[in-house]
């Protein structure tokens, strides 16, 4: 039997882009930072200089998709990591913004090969999409380890 995991060391030899949404960018800020510290804690340079992590901004969850697409396409990536935040109570067309975020995301994603993390917050209020971004907890740290392991995996089975 062989047994394919992704692994969480050597992340040194990992290229990774963070695609962030701005709307809400009280939450997505913070779920960035969160994100940075993991990789940081696991081996990836994530200095000004660094060749080895790019963060592109969007104005919101809507434009993940498209501008996921073109650096998946781009070949420059292993995983790529995209964090937003869509709060329903503010948000009549919540279920549209969501629902063409997250297909639109996992079909870039299918279509080029490349792991796309999918860090969208969907909470029911603002002070929900606080608490998973650091008040609490900050998903953006596990986000960032889900791309570790999903980069890693994706290099080993190709
Ligand atoms: N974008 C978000 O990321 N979160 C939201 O809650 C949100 N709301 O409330 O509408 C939102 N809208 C903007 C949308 O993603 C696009 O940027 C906009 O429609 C322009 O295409």
């Amino acid at each position: 039997m062989v047994s394919i995991e992704g692994r969480f060391t050597n992340a040194s030899n990992l290229k990774v882009a963070i695609v962030v949404a701005r709307f809400n960018d009280l939450v997505t800020n913070k779920l960035l930072s969160g994100c940075i510290d993991c990789l940081k804690r696991h081996g990836i340079d994530t200095s000004e200089t660094s060749s080895q992590l790019d963060v592109a901004w969007v104005p919101g969850s809507m434009e993940l998709p498209l501008v996921a697409q073109s650096l998946a396409r781009s070949g420059r990536y292993q995983v790529l990591i995209t964090l937003g935040a869509v709060i329903r109570g503010d948000t009549p067309h919540f279920d549209v913004v969501i629902n063409e975020s997250s297909k639109g995301i996992a079909a870039v994603s299918r279509e080029t090969g490349v792991p796309i993390i999918f860090g969208v917050l969907t909470t029911d209020t603002m002070q929900q999409a606080l608490e998973r971004a650091g008040v609490k907890s900050n998903l953006g740290w596990g986000f960032a380890l889900q791309a570790l392991e999903m980069g890693s995996l994706m290099k080993s089975l190709n």
